[in-house]
């Protein structure tokens, strides 16, 4: 670093009053020159994407403010930032931020780096991926999950551009965020995408109750015009019913709640099939609905040839024929008491209230996807869309199918990946399998997609590749976000098996310790891009055009450059830039942006404004309207056209697949018991506590983690019930260590009636270091690489632990 920059640096920092010790600084000759602004966003994957307002001088920040540019009224507010994009200086500003290229010199995992230069780095780049896709094939190199940094135009889009270009990649399907909830909304309404495409939040205007299953917008979506302002304000002026299920008492309750309803982690559908047999025996259900819309409730719905007693309510009721009277192992509210932790009585006055209300108004299900992240997610969220079908309350306004709400958007172009030639396909999740042994993972097992032409008469066939490249652009899920941490470190180590690594970041991270060459990305603060609001931002969307006066700082390069740089070592740079400069695809990008948002000023404004924004921009929506209005016309992409309660499919797939035994695929929607779940006795002899992740107001995932200010304002600590607290003798901030055979953890203890008993809860997210007591705090040390059943997705909120106070001679 030259010395004037150290000294701007550490003016930055607040250093130079250290420096100069308790003198008073001499007064300089210069006056100041003018503070800068510029607009940001925070790209982090929280849905929102905020804008920040970074006002710097002479090329360092000074301060962050947020939109508080305009007038503030509900419906045209202002769309802030919360405290983690406050506190983005100290994020630029860390000392483990990465400045220039670096290569591995010890063994992998070692941590032990050396200073390259761009040139090298880039040529070694392009020799090792060059070896990897000549020796083993383009479905050797695989991307981790990566959702660090939601550029349009100059993120990880690049990087899958400039593969595409080379041949391709291996696919992956699902994400940590919403595996198993893709599956269930896939078999159940016939796409994907309604998983996400649920009722806006605006439904809940017209709501008279919401349920909110794990769904706790006011510490998961906290931005100033996200979903948590919606549903305050909304509530605030409305006043509609809210119940909370939740083992956590969270912000989203906090007295605003009507009822909370604390359950046991991974148990929802044992309550959604009480509140089931509640309704079929005493409430009544919406046999109309249920007849019109839907296939394989009963009898009458059945597809040909099926039996009754495979239908929905035989399963409930426990009968063989229609009629019968229930059986012993009937789903009733005593059945799921024992295993949810509800009592009995709160279940039958749950179902009475949905019922009641489903007669007379409109009942809004929201279901969290931390119901997902779970050993048998995917069960539990067709277990839990069954509760809407059920009442009929699909498809009209104030209702929504359970699924995560649909947020409004302004669009914009984002990069253009090209065509992945490559057609094989894992799940997010098991790449630490392909590493290992790839090769051998096959369609039925393990949930490969291949080509028809890959497979065999029985529709199985084996992947054929392990994974012998990883590019880890803006991800942490190498090592911190990936569950059995301890599990993956020991894979990566063995650099015979993956034989390249390529981490691409801000930051010296877990992941980073796991590269053979570390590329230093420019952060946000120092990018231009038009941005948009994000996945999840509620009724409001937004652009943000951010701009620089800061960076790129030290030897950080964007990634259009480094992939323009490396095109040209491959032999692509033509087909990567299309002859055109960084400037000339923004300027394309900002007049298609343009085109697509008449109301869009010229960017010689937007860089003075910063945001651009529009309450409801498409109207509100309701899901399933059209289907609703008219089934026929409008039938959903499911083999019957209907909501699909039986799937033959999931018949086909229950007869075919090899699972575990402990494990089940199941036609109809039913609550499964699971490994390290509730009713794991003898996991339970071992490691009595359920725990559960959440997402906490500290971080987005791993990222803000290394920002000292949040530390302090959001303490890491595992929640765990007074009861509980006193049988192991703990008080709030002891330290303790929280175990199973997968690792141990050391943090602190917050003794609160806020987790139920028998369940404890940690912010996922905290940096892992390793070792035999890893001392970070990651809790992914303690999660399980076990695939669920149909999605072979992440269970990782499904964890049986014990936890133990540490010696004083320990600590
Ligand atoms: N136990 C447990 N594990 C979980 C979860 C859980 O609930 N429990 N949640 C899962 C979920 S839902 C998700 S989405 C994943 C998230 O997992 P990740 O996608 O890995 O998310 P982050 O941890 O935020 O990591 C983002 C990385 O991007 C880097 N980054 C930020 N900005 C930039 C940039 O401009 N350029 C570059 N190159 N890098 C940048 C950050 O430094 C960080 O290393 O985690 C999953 N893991
Ligand atoms: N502050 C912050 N916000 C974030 C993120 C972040 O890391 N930090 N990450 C973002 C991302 S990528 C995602 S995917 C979303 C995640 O959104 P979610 O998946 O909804 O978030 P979680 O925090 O995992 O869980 C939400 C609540 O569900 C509860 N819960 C856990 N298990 C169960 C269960 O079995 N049943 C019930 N009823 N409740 C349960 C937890 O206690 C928690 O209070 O959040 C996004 N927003
Ligand atoms: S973490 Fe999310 S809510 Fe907070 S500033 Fe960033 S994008 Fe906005
Ligand atoms: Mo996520």
């Amino acid at each position: 670093m030259q010395r004037r920059d150290f000294l701007k640096m550490s003016a930055a920092l607040g250093g130079a009053a250290a420096l100069a010790g308790c003198q008073r600084p001499e007064a300089t000759a210069e006056p100041l020159s003018e503070e800068q602004v510029n607009w940001s966003a925070c790209l982090v994957n929280c849905g929102s994407n905020c804008p920040l307002k970074v006002y710097s001088r002479d090329g360092m920040i000074t301060r962050i403010e947020t939109d508080h540019s305009f007038a503030d009224e509900y419906g045209n507010h202002q769309v802030r930032a919360c405290l983690r994009g406050r506190s983005v200086r100290q994020r630029v500003y860390a000392p483990d931020r990465l400045k220039y290229p670096m290569k591995r010199t010890g063994p992998r995992g070692s941590g032990q780096f050396q200073r390259i230069s761009w040139e090298e780095a880039l040529d070694s780049i392009h020799a090792k991926l060059g070896h990897v896709i000549k020796e083993y094939g383009n479905e050797s190199v695989f991307f981790t999950y990566n959702s660090g940094a939601y550029y349009n135009f100059g993120g990880k889009q690049n990087y899958y551009r400039l593969m595409n270009l080379l041949g391709g990649y291996l696919n992956s399907y699902g994400d940590y965020s919403w595996g198993q909830m893709y599956q269930a909304a896939r078999y159940t309404f016939g796409s994907e995408a309604l998983a996400y495409q649920g009722s806006a939040m605006a439904e809940m205007q017209a709501a008279d109750l919401v349920l909110m299953l794990g769904y706790n917008p006011s510490e998961i979506r906290m931005s100033g015009s996200g979903e948590a302002y919606d549903f305050l304000v909304m509530k605030q002026q409305l006043g509609f019913k809210t119940i909370i299920v939740d083992p956590r008492y969270t912000d989203s309750a906090l007295g605003k709640e009507d009822q909370w309803l604390p359950i046991r982690p991974g148990t929802d559908a044992a309550l959604a099939e009480a509140i089931a047999y509640q309704l079929i025996q005493h409430h009544g259900v919406d046999q109309a609905f249920l007849d019109r819309y839907c296939q394989g409730y009963d009898e009458r719905t059945l597809p040909k040839g099926v039996p009754f007693k495979a239908s929905y309510k035989a399963h409930i009721l426990d009968i063989e024929q229609p009629g019968d009277q229930p059986g012993a192992n009937a789903r009733t509210p005593e059945w799921a008491a024992s295993i949810t932790g509800i009592p009995a009585a709160q279940i039958r006055q749950l179902a009475q209230t949905l019922a009641q209300t489903a007669a007379t108004g409109k009942v809004y299900v929201q279901i969290a996807a931390s119901l997902n992240r779970h050993a048998a997610g995917e069960n539990t969220i067709r277990a839990m869309y069954m509760l809407p079908l059920l009442l009929g309350q699909v498809g009209l306004p104030g209702t929504n199918t359970g699924a995560l709400p649909s947020g409004s958007s302004l669009s914009a172009p984002v990069m253009p990946t090209g065509d992945n030639p490559v057609e094989s396909a894992i799940s997010f999740f098991t790449w630490t399998q392909a590493v290992l042994d790839g090769q051998n993972m096959t369609v039925q097992r393990d949930g490969v997609r291949l080509p028809e032409d890959k497979l065999d008469e029985q529709g199985d066939g084996r992947l054929g590749h392990d994974i012998k490249a990883i590019i880890n652009y803006a991800g942490n899920a190498l090592i911190n976000q990936h569950a059995d941490a301890n599990r993956t470190a020991e894979i990566l180590k063995d650099d015979s098996r993956c034989e390249f690594i390529l981490v691409v970041d801000n930051w010296m991270t877990p992941s980073a310790e796991y590269a053979d060459i570390i590329l230093p990305d420019v952060t946000w603060l120092e990018s231009e891009d038009l941005i948009t609001q994000g996945y999840a931002a509620g009724n409001t969307g937004t652009l943000v055009q951010i701009s620089s006066a800061i960076g790129p700082m030290f030897e950080c390069r964007n990634s259009y450059d480094v992939c323009t740089e490396l095109a040209r070592r491959f032999g692509v740079e033509q087909a990567f830039t299309e002859g055109k400069s960084a400037q000339q695809w923004l300027d394309q990008f900002y007049a298609e942006a343009q085109a697509a948002n008449p109301g869009l000023p010229d960017k010689s404004v937007m860089l003075k404004q910063g945001v651009y924004r529009q309450y409801l921009p498409n109207g509100s929506h309701i899901a399933l309207q059209d289907f609703r209005d008219d089934p026929e016309a409008n039938p959903l992409a499911t083999p019957s056209g209907k909501i699909e309660i039986y799937s033959s499919e999931l018949a086909d797939k229950a007869a075919r697949w090899q699972l575990p035994a402990d494990q089940v695929i199941s036609a109809i929607p039913q609550y499964c018991a699971t490994a390290e779940g509730a009713e794991d006795r003898d996991g339970m002899r071992r490691y009595p506590l359920q725990l559960t992740g959440y997402h906490t107001k500290g971080r987005v995932h791993s990222s803000y983690h290394n920002v000292p200010w949040l530390r302090e304002a959001v303490q890491d600590a595992v929640w765990i019930s007074p009861m509980d607290a006193e049988a192991r003798g703990l008080a709030t901030g002891n330290r303790v260590q929280v175990f199973n055979d997968r690792g141990t953890i050391e943090v602190e203890v917050k003794v609160t009636p806020r987790i139920m008993p028998g369940v404890v809860a940690l912010g996922q997210g905290a940096w892992y270091q390793g070792g035999d007591v890893d001392k970070g705090g990651c809790l992914n040390t303690l999660t399980s690489q076990r695939p669920t059943p149909l999605s072979k997705g992440n269970g990782q909120h499904t964890n049986l632990v014990e936890i133990r106070k540490i010696a004083e001679t320990d600590a």
